[in-house]
């Protein structure tokens, strides 16, 4: 209770401001907490400096590159000899400016598949671009991948599998541990800045028939070392796996969630900007932070989601699957399902044999660009007469994050009114939490007015840094947004009202 007191006082002096380390991503509960208490701790969680700057990035590019573009396969046995490896025009300069024009922040490249070849001639393997034909064995693809990103001004991220196909010391754990540091050392030392490393979940076995028990904590250290500004995902404490490779997560998507139990002590002792572990969830859970998943929880975690999904039916490149690329639309409609619902889409996008992304591949990012330009071309709301029973309604169209609409005195309900300049036709609705405040919405929807009468166009539960309802075309003047239940104080930064360029599959 003590310590919960000193963290609700620590609050209030900590004010507003989202750029300072603020070590409030994580924060421990007294045993005899009520859950009146748990909500407002829940409510004053945030993001890390890093994590905000992750979330903010909206669109991250998954690049599977590696010996699987050349067997045709999507898990390599690590049996392949690394001469197939010949990309013959590889470009990561054309890698990095589709993603870029196509809407991407940042890439991630797969430097070791669970084939354990490495793109980069690495000191710790023999299996790896050293020993094939490209560029002679001269050649670096990670670096070359860093380089451009880095040139482009968009972010960079590596994916590490610590599943090994190939190495002999993979299942004899010291051993295969201090390898793996060896690669993450490289890799973390030799390419500039990199913002995020990307751990994979699968673990199988590796040549002798055994299975690695990792020492993540070893892992995280070297990391937390090396790149204090890296996020490390999925594997990791900072960026959680959404529970799904489909591209479509889920619609309450709260980014504050509770420890497991046995995770306590560490995670108390040791702040996320050192090492530190995740919670232990199901991640395909549903809901994985409403009042009755955290009324009984230790701690709470600032563990935002990621989506991943490839853009074609399979991570690597096969010519096969050419005509299978998603299209805009099905883009459009997966951005809604993962932006839309408070996580970063991190869209695979893999580079083909050549080393260049394909034709088609290409083509579909810039659609989904397109489409998603002329959405957010015209916001209806943004000359709209705004006014609330609550603080600064006209803050909500500013494109200002830290300025905001909130509830007077303690009110965790309100209400915005809109009223457009002229009678409008509106699809989609766009809402913004304050999330350097913490995550609090829990019930919300948007009426309109037909007459005299007010009518539900949408409604929603979470929203977070970013959520997107779509909802049958209405055709009004007079809108109002009405926030039916929060933690707290709601806050909402950001408001747009705007119309589908076509028609998507909800
Ligand atoms: C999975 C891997 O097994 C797939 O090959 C792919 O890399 C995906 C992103 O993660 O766990």
């Amino acid at each position: 209770m003590q310590y919960l007191l000193l963290f609700t006082v620590a609050l209030l002096f900590c004010g507003l401001n989202c750029n300072a380390r603020n070590g409030k991503n994580h924060v421990k509960i007294s045993q005899n907490a009520t859950e009146a208490e748990v909500i407002r701790v829940a409510a004053n969680v945030t993001p890390s400096e890093e994590q905000l700057r992750w979330q903010k990035l909206e669109m991250t590019a998954f690049l599977h590159f590696g010996v699987n573009t050349f067997t045709d396969r999507e898990w390599g046995a690590g049996t392949e000899d690394p001469k197939v490896f010949n990309p013959t025009e590889l470009d990561t300069r054309q890698w990095v400016k589709a993603c870029k024009e196509g809407g991407f922040k940042q890439v991630i490249i797969t430097a070791k598949h669970h084939d354990g070849f490495c793109l980069w001639p690495t000191k710790y393997t023999e299996h790896s671009v050293k020993n094939s034909p490209w560029k002679a064995g001269k050649g670096d693809v990670v670096k070359e991948v860093a380089d451009a990103c880095h040139e482009a001004g968009i972010g960079f991220g590596v994916y590490l599998s610590p599943w090994d196909r190939n190495n002999s010391h993979y299942g004899d754990s010291p051993k295969y541990d201090e390898i793996f540091i060896n690669w993450l050392t490289e890799l973390l030392t030799n390419y500039g800045k990199v913002d995020e490393v990307w751990f994979d979940g699968a673990c199988g076995e590796g040549p002798n028939g055994k299975k690695q028990v990792y020492n993540w904590e070893a892992y995280y250290k070297c990391i937390r070392k090396l790149a204090p500004h890296a996020l490390i995902a999925i594997s990791g404490p900072d960026v959680r796996w959404v529970g799904t490779e489909s591209g479509y997560g889920r619609e309450s998507e709260w980014s504050v969630l509770p420890l497991g139990a046995a995770d306590q002590q560490k995670i108390g002792e040791a702040s996320q900007s050192s090492v530190n572990i995740a919670p232990t969830l199901d991640y395909q859970k549903e809901d994985l932070g409403s009042r009755s998943k955290i009324k009984d929880a230790k701690g709470l975690i600032w563990y935002p989601a990621e989506t991943d999904v490839s853009i074609r039916p399979g991570w690597f490149y096969h010519t096969k699957e050419d005509n299978e690329v998603k299209t805009p639309e099905k883009l459009l409609d997966i951005y809604f399902s993962s932006v839309g619902y408070n996580s970063v889409l991190l869209l695979n996008i893999p580079p083909d044999r050549r080393g260049l992304l394909q034709e088609n591949d290409v083509k579909a990012i810039k659609g989904l660009k397109e489409l998603l330009d002329k959405m957010y071309a015209v916001n209806y709301a943004s000359n709209a007469k705004l006014s609330s029973d609550g603080i600064n309604p006209k803050t909500i169209t500013d494109h200002q994050m830290t300025t905001f609409w909130t509830t007077k005195e303690e009110k965790e309900a309100g209400t915005i009114n809109i009223t457009l300049p002229q009678i409008q036709k509106v699809d989609v609705l766009c809402l913004q939490e304050n999330i350097c405040i913490g995550q609090r919405i829990e019930k919300f929807h948007l009426e309109y007015k037909e007459g005299e009468l007010w009518k539900i166009a949408g409604k929603g539960t979470t929203v977070g840094y970013k959520r997107l309802v779509r909802f049958a075309p209405v055709t009004a003047k007079e809108f109002r947004l009405v926030i039916e239940e929060s933690r707290l104080n709601p806050t909402i930064s950001e408001l747009g009202l705007y119309k589908l360029p076509i028609v998507t599959a909800k």
